[in-house]
């Protein structure tokens, strides 16, 4: 099984970090691929928690490369900070390699995430204000910086100076925004420039020789299904392509190097930021799984909206990734409910239908019809083994597999690397 993807099948935080992590004991080579310093992935070893948001979740197993895809938005003191991070608390890896094709998140993407999301009012999207989308518009409109920049600062400042040509009479015309200096931007970004120069390669051509020499690569999704720009919640997305596809154009293999795509899920569903969610609940429910379930934002410590789970949203994921299999993540938090609620169809004015909806209004007046299924009582995060779980806890996730249409592989009992149930 050399190319394996690991994706997100809800609104992301469904522990994609923890699976990565704990799949990463046995991979050669971990491989960001998406997304930037906006995820925010957690991994628990030995008691020790980890919140890695640039660095590949795979970078606390000794034996695994890291890579940051030619998909990835940089921002550098950001990754800078995360090593040292590490190094601080006595944990000393390998640095990443980094795509030269990857692109630079400049300080004034970051001004322009805040200050246009603080006018936008109601219309807002909740970014996490890390400067993606405006990185990501760069990119797309052919104007943006690269990795591979740092090499060259002469191409560097030009690129700068056009972008801030720009730039700058956007944040003075529309928000009154003092005009940022070329200096000032090419001298941070210029700071990095011999720390990262010598892990700078073809990341693309690496990971193809290495799975030529059937190596293991797992390639790690940030966010999810649902934020993804193409297939998510539009407009209430993320910038970039976090689903299985992305993983090709975003590191530079072929999809024919892909032998298997796992979609992580929650027992339950989270959504930080704005944009719709069926299932949400706004009550003490709501609550109660917030604070059972810990469901705080990663980077930004925003609470994460809570709700049921959701069988028409992974549904679609499962179907749009080709997921071969789901790992059902935080099953342990569902421990204590008399009965469980789990959506499996929506009415959508006055329609029934078990698929997701195909337009952005009809998932705004989509009410979640629910089925209640028997909950347990018993503490569940020593279990290791799926005959173990509690009949209903059992008959819950075979639920979840008949609705999602999708096997479930592999079961999170609690957030340590070893709290995970394998189902062969
Ligand atoms: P952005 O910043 O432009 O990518 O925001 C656009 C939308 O994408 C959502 N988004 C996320 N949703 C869940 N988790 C993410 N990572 C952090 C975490 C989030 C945090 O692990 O908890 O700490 O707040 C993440 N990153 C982006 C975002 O909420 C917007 O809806
Ligand atoms: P990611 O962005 O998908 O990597 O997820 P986050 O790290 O943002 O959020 C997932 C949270 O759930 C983290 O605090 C993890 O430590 C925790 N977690 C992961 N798997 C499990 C699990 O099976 N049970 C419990 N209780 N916590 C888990
Ligand atoms: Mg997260």
């Amino acid at each position: 099984m050399p190319g394996i993807v690991v994706v997100g099948a809800q609104w992301g935080d469904e522990g994609k970090g923890k699976v990565t992590d704990q799949i990463g004991e046995s991979v050669d080579y971990c491989v960001r691929f998406s997304g930037g310093n906006n995820a925010g992935h957690t991994v628990v070893v030995n008691g020790d928690k980890f919140v890695l948001h640039l660095l590949p979740s795979g970078i606390l197993n000794p034996g695994c490369t890291t890579v940051i895809g030619n998909g990835v938005v940089v921002d550098l003191d950001v990754l800078s900070q995360e090593l040292s991070e590490l190094d601080r608390r006595g944990v000393h890896v390998a640095r990443p390699l980094l795509s030269a094709n990857a692109h630079i998140i400049a300080p004034y993407h970051q001004t322009l995430d805040r200050v246009t999301e603080r006018f936008a009012g109601k219309r807002k999207i909740g970014t996490t204000g890390r400067g993606i989308g405006p990185a990501y518009s760069d990119k797309v409109n052919r104007i943006g910086l690269r990795v591979q920049d740092l090499l060259d600062p002469v191409r560097l400042r030009e690129k700068i100076e056009a972008s801030l040509e720009q730039k700058n009479q956007i944040l003075l015309k529309i928000y009154n925004h003092r005009p940022i200096e070329v200096d000032a931007v090419l001298d941070q970004l210029l700071a990095h420039a011999e720390e990262f120069a010598p892990y700078i390669v073809d990341t693309g051509r690496l990971l193809n020789d290495a799975l030529d020499q059937h190596k293991v690569v797992l390639f790690e999704g940030a966010q999810a299904h649902h934020l993804d720009v193409d297939h998510g919640t539009y407009p209430y997305v993320t910038s970039s392509n976090p689903t299985a596809g992305g993983a090709c154009t975003g590191s530079g293999v072929g999809p024919t190097r892909i032998d298997r795509v796992v979609g992580i899920a929650k027992a339950y569903t989270t959504r930080v930021g704005e944009g719709p969610f069926p299932t949400e609940l706004l009550d003490a429910d709501g609550e109660r799984l917030r604070a059972d379930g810990g469901e705080f934002g990663a980077t930004t410590g925003r609470p994460r909206r809570c709700g049921w789970f959701d069988a028409l949203a992974v549904e679609q994921a499962a179907k749009i990734n080709g997921f071969t299999d789901i790992f059902l993540t935080k099953l342990d938090v569902l421990t204590g409910w008399e009965r469980i609620p789990v959506c499996t169809s929506y009415d959508v004015d006055g329609r029934h239908t078990d698929v997701w909806p195909l337009t952005e209004s009809q998932l705004a007046t989509a009410t979640p019809v629910y089925e209640y299924l028997p909950g347990w009582t018993e503490d569940i995060s020593a279990v290791r083994s799926f005959s173990e779980l509690p009949k209903t806890c059992q008959e819950y996730v075979h639920f979840l597999e008949e609705h999602v249409h999708c096997r479930i592989s592999g079961i999170g009992v609690g957030p340590g690397r070893e709290q995970t149930i394998v189902i062969h």
